[in-house]
């Protein structure tokens, strides 16, 4: 397989090289792509240095698959010509993801939609690939009626500046700002931009990403996503409501049966979930497992995973496996 991947030296784009390493991805030929100031450059991979081309030059090379991370104008532009060119691109940005004609794949729920026609496929947002791949397996057993989420969500989601910003307010040095408020010793209750209806395109994401992802518009979910001065992956806390009453040590036991997932959850012991430990894991890690005791037929959760991981560079790469194997590319 020639693969390209699209925003290379960005947060995911390395993050996507990692695990491209990691996981020994049948890879013959590397095409790292980045702007035109790091063209000529070079990047390292598996010991072999590779050098850095342009958009058109990666086109003109034909890929079998273009891993894009590089912002939703750039997907939109340029998806579209690697298509051109017979390359399937998987897409980490929102550009595509709402698109009825675009497939909108977490491999753990809904791979088995995928056809050789898919040629521009969506890797949905962080907050939302860690929810559902818990939510699946439940769902399947108890049928999901609602779910009420509330995010605290790494700044490594917003980018580097964010990042930088943190580190510096640590050190009580000035510097530019992600945010339009402290972050650190702080909490934001604002991730991306205010929509008409309240809430923030970040929470809708959540919505509708979920119903598209479980191929189901019925499960009703609402989210309040939050951003909190913290870096290895976003925690969640998840209320779910089923159709069908539940055993817990039934949920217990299909959690630790599904794919993707590990159980985090001895509350004797204080073991649960938590970004430092979900840092560089591929996994979705769920714990805090109880009945929702102020209402009939409902769980709590708490789930974290690495969201530059299985909430972005994983989840894509884990396509792309899925797509050779099946010898859809
Ligand atoms: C965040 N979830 O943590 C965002 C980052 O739609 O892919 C990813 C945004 C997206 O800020």
């Amino acid at each position: 397989m020639k693969v390209a991947v699209v925003g290379a030296t960005g947060l995911v784009g390395t993050v996507m090289l990692k695990v491209l390493e990691e996981r020994n991805f049948p890879l013959t030929e590397l095409i790292p792509v980045a702007s035109e100031k790091s063209v000529g450059k070079e990047i390292t991979f598996k010991g072999k240095k590779f050098p850095i081309v342009s958009m058109d030059t990666a086109i003109s090379m034909k890929p079998d698959i273009a891993l894009f991370s590089a912002g939703g104008n750039t997907s939109l532009e340029h998806a579209p010509r690697f298509k051109e060119a017979g390359t399937t691109v998987i897409d980490n940005s929102s550009a595509w993801r709402m698109d009825p004609a675009i497939k909108l794949i977490v491999p753990e729920v809904n791979a088995h939609e995928l056809s050789i026609d898919n040629k521009i496929i969506a890797n949905p947002n962080c907050s939302t690939i860690q929810m559902v791949v818990v939510l699946k397996p439940l769902h399947d057993k108890y049928k999901i009626k609602r779910v009420i989420v509330s995010t605290y969500q790494s700044v490594t989601g917003t980018g580097v500046k964010a990042v930088e910003q943190l580190m510096n307010e640590r050190k009580g040095i000035d510097g530019p700002k992600a945010y339009p408020y402290e972050i650190d010793l702080n909490v934001l209750p604002h991730i991306d931009v205010f929509t008409d209806n309240g809430y923030t395109k970040e929470e809708m994401k959540m919505v509708k990403e979920t119903n598209k992802i479980m191929s189901d518009n019925n499960i009703k979910v609402t989210a309040t996503t939050v951003r909190i001065p913290v870096m290895g992956g976003h925690s969640e806390s998840v209320n779910i409501e089923f159709e069908n009453d539940f055993d817990l040590a039934e949920v217990r036991s299909i959690l630790e049966k599904a794919p993707g997932v590990i159980v985090v959850d001895d509350v004797a012991n204080l073991k649960y979930p938590m970004p430092k430990d979900a840092h560089e894991k591929d996994e979705v890690f769920v714990g805090r497992i109880r009945r929702d005791e102020s209402a009939p037929k409902a769980l709590n959760l708490w789930i974290v995973a690495d969201n530059l991981r299985k909430g972005a560079a994983t989840n894509a790469v884990q396509i792309a496996e899925y797509l050779v194997q099946k010898e859809l590319v």
